[in-house]
């Protein structure tokens, strides 16, 4: 039978009728960018929405990450996770800053703050680590060495719109952070970002970055860059946030199908657990162990070739890219990121996404799981 293939994810939107008045709005108005209505209307009602002081837009994820490192006047290196998308890294770099890794825990996807210590030298400017698939960090204990050793945290919370946990919005957690709108991220503006903080005079500059350094039309205090969000991205986001509790509980259930259908499989373990009080099944990640008859990628191979086209998030790890090989690394062998980035498989979640796809899926990868 012929299927149609099924992606890792699927770009949730909002009906098209919806967004023709604000696109009507637009064109009457011809306020396109540069800080228009619709953008300062999204940058309060996500502030309301995530229950944080301060969203400053931006126009993607990886150019908040540059901006947030910039306003901070870093010198030196910034301590990271090398199980993340290359954006983590590179931004890192753009910044004028050098990365160190830092391995991630054994059962979590996230920065160990055990090894965290051991990385941190007179030279580190600041700790970035990375919310991995929307699931919190050990805030408490990385802001208790960042506060020892006096130095900023950022967190790269690119996968972590809306999460909630017990001490509230995630993205109240450290100085400043960094969430990506991305079409696959679980809220979309196509392409865009922010970040979040939680002073004024922070914002005020942050303003002035990303706005090639304009303080006022007479003065340039830093070399900013061009990274704002437009108006019909702006609009768009505050149409998508009225559709993101729908769609958000759709995620739900379909992770609830993938756990209950995966739960007992030998050799699988399921990646993503609801560590947040609230979190937002960003990604359905498993991962894939000696005990399971084939090995990761012969299941990855396995489920394209039956249209479940699965990515492994986050393989390689950004160390293993030439362009890293000289990072430091702690310790050198990064050795639960290396084994998390040869098991991992993404497996397809969006608010589209079909239950019988999922339990399909899930069929598949119990029947592989009887020894060959
Ligand atoms: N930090 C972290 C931890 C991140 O994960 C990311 C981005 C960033 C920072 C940087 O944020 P941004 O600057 O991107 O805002 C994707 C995304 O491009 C990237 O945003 C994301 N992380 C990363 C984890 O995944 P690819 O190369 O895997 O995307 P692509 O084009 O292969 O798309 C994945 C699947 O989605 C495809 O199977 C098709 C489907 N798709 C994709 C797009 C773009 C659609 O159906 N429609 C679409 O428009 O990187």
């Amino acid at each position: 039978m012929d299927r149609k293939p099924i992606l890792v994810t699927k770009p949730a939107l909002a009906p098209l009728e919806e967004f023709l008045p604000y696109l009507e709005e637009i064109w009457e108005t011809r306020w396109l960018t540069n800080s228009g209505p619709f953008h300062q209307k999204l940058e309060a009602a996500l502030a309301e929405y995530l229950n944080v002081k301060h969203v400053v837009l931006c126009n993607n994820g990886t150019s908040a990450l540059l901006l947030a490192l910039r306003v901070l006047g870093l010198q030196g290196e910034v301590i990271t996770t090398p199980y993340s998308f290359i954006a983590t890294g590179h931004a890192i770099i753009w910044a004028g800053l050098e990365p160190v890794f830092v391995d991630i825990g054994a059962d979590s996807c996230n920065l160990n703050p055990e090894h965290l210590e051991a990385a941190i030298t007179e030279r580190t400017a600041a700790i970035m680590p990375v919310h991995c698939y929307g699931n919190p960090c050990e805030t408490e204990a990385i802001g208790r060495i960042a506060k020892k050793h006096g130095i900023p945290v950022v967190y790269d919370a690119a996968h972590a719109f809306g999460v909630v946990t017990e001490s509230g919005s995630l993205l109240n957690e450290g100085d400043l952070s960094v969430v990506s709108f991305h079409a696959t991220k679980v809220f979309n503006t196509f392409e865009g970002g922010a970040i979040i903080c939680h002073d004024d005079a922070m914002r005020k500059k942050l303003e002035y970055l990303r706005n090639f350094g304009f303080e006022d039309e007479t003065h340039i205090p830093e070399i900013g860059v061009n990274a704002k969000l437009n108006e019909f991205q702006s609009a768009l986001g505050l149409l998508q946030l009225q559709h993101l509790e729908e769609w958000l509980t759709k995620r739900a259930e379909l992770s609830r199908l993938y756990s209950e259908g995966l739960n007992d499989v030998v050799g699988l373990q399921c990646g993503a657990k609801p560590w947040a009080k609230k979190p937002n099944y960003a990604y359905f990640p498993i991962m894939i162990n000696e005990e399971y008859p084939y090995s990761r990628d012969e299941v990855v191979d396995m489920l394209r070739a039956r249209e479940v086209h699965v990515r492994r998030y986050f393989y390689p790890l950004i160390t293993d890219f030439p362009l890293y090989r000289n990072a430091r690394c702690v310790p050198a062998s990064l050795p639960n990121a290396r084994r998390s980035a040869d098991s991992v498989i993404c497996l397809p979640i969006y608010p589209d996404l079909l239950a019988e796809d999922v339990r399909r899926t899930c069929e598949y990868l119990r029947c592989w799981a009887v020894p060959k």
